[in-house]
């Protein structure tokens, strides 16, 4: 059987997605340069025999071509990425590097080397700060971040590809995704790693202004499962599909949610919202569901179970 390429394999989202593939019996390439990625993510995936890890810098010149070359795919999915609006803000010209050049380096060796699907990494963030809420993938994409342009972007160049060249490609919009292996020591991580390790440690969360703003929470369970059905879907028309649960959680739900959790930790601490912070961000999760057969399953109280104790 033709393996599977995950680009940032040893990430957060690439490691579960490597497990899923791996238990559903798929021979798996993993590739990471351990930029943001951990060994011990991939440690389960190691002790796998479908599973072949090659540390690299795909951003490399050659590098994705060769290894797509000995691999032989039938599908790549690719996640490595800079994964951080805030980073992107920051660093721009990092941000173009790893959410848009790496794109049509991907793009280039489907091409030259005939992979039949692609599977992409996009955000909700390509929606920017719509007030037409649920956000379903009609809803006029208008980013305010470099990096939700540069995951339009990267759509838009890989459906192009696609076109031209008789790919199968599948963008999936993840919204906010949360669970086991998400890094709460980076600034840049998701709010709900952040205040798991705050309030294990005893220290009160942050908010960031009222505390009102929403979010459609995902697990990563949930994110790798939609990246294997997206992989293995027999449909080859190309697709642009919304990842999320469709029900929008605040920041003081989220909170209270954790408190239950958590009774003797101190009360989160509310300062000033941050620059160019989106106020509210939901899905309609229908599309991902006709085309292909995924639906989330992992409700949030669940999931905030998985996190480490
Ligand atoms: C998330 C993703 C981003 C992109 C986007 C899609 C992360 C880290 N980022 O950005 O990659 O996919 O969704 O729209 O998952 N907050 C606090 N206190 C904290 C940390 C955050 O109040 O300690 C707030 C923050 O101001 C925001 C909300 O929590 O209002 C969510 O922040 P986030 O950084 O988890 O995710 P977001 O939506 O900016």
């Amino acid at each position: 059987m033709a393996p599977v390429i995950v680009t940032g394999a040893a990430g957060f989202i690439g490691s579960h997605t490597c497990d899923l593939l791996l238990a559903a019996g798929h021979p798996v390439v993993g590739v990471d340069n351990f930029r943001t990625g951990q060994q011990s993510n991939i440690a389960q995936a190691s002790k796998h025999p479908y599973f072949r890890f090659i540390q690299a810098d795909c951003c490399a010149p050659g590098v994705l071509q060769r290894i797509v070359a000995e691999s032989r795919p039938s599908v790549l999915i690719h996640l490595a990425a800079l994964t951080s609006v805030q980073e992107s803000v920051r660093n721009p010209n990092l941000n173009f590097e790893l959410n848009l050049l790496l794109t049509h380096l991907v793009a280039e060796a489907a091409r030259v080397h005939g992979i039949a699907r692609v599977v992409f990494a996009s955000s909700a963030a390509v929606y920017g700060a719509s007030d037409q809420l649920p956000l379903n993938e009609h809803s006029l994409p208008r980013p305010i971040s470099p990096y939700g342009a540069a995951k339009l972007a990267s759509e838009a160049l890989l459906l192009g590809y696609g076109a031209a060249f008789g790919i199968s490609i599948f963008c999936l919009r993840y919204f906010n995704v949360y669970g086991p292996r998400q890094d709460p020591n980076s600034p840049y991580s998701g709010v709900i790693s952040i205040f798991s390790d705050k309030l294990r440690a005893g220290v009160a969360p942050i908010i960031f202004g009222d505390g009102e703003q929403t979010r459609d929470f995902i697990h990563v369970q949930d994110i790798a499962r939609a990246n294997v059905l997206a992989a293995t879907a027999p449909s080859v028309t190309s697709l642009i599909a919304n990842i999320c649960t469709g029900r929008a959680t605040s920041l003081n739900q989220l909170a209270a949610g954790f408190r239950t959790r958590f009774p003797c930790a101190p009360l989160p601490m509310h300062v000033q919202t941050k620059a160019a912070d989106i106020r509210h961000s939901l899905g309609t999760p229908n599309a991902a569901e006709a085309s292909f057969g995924f639906s989330a399953q992992v409700e949030l109280v669940d999931g905030l179970a998985t996190l480490a104790r």
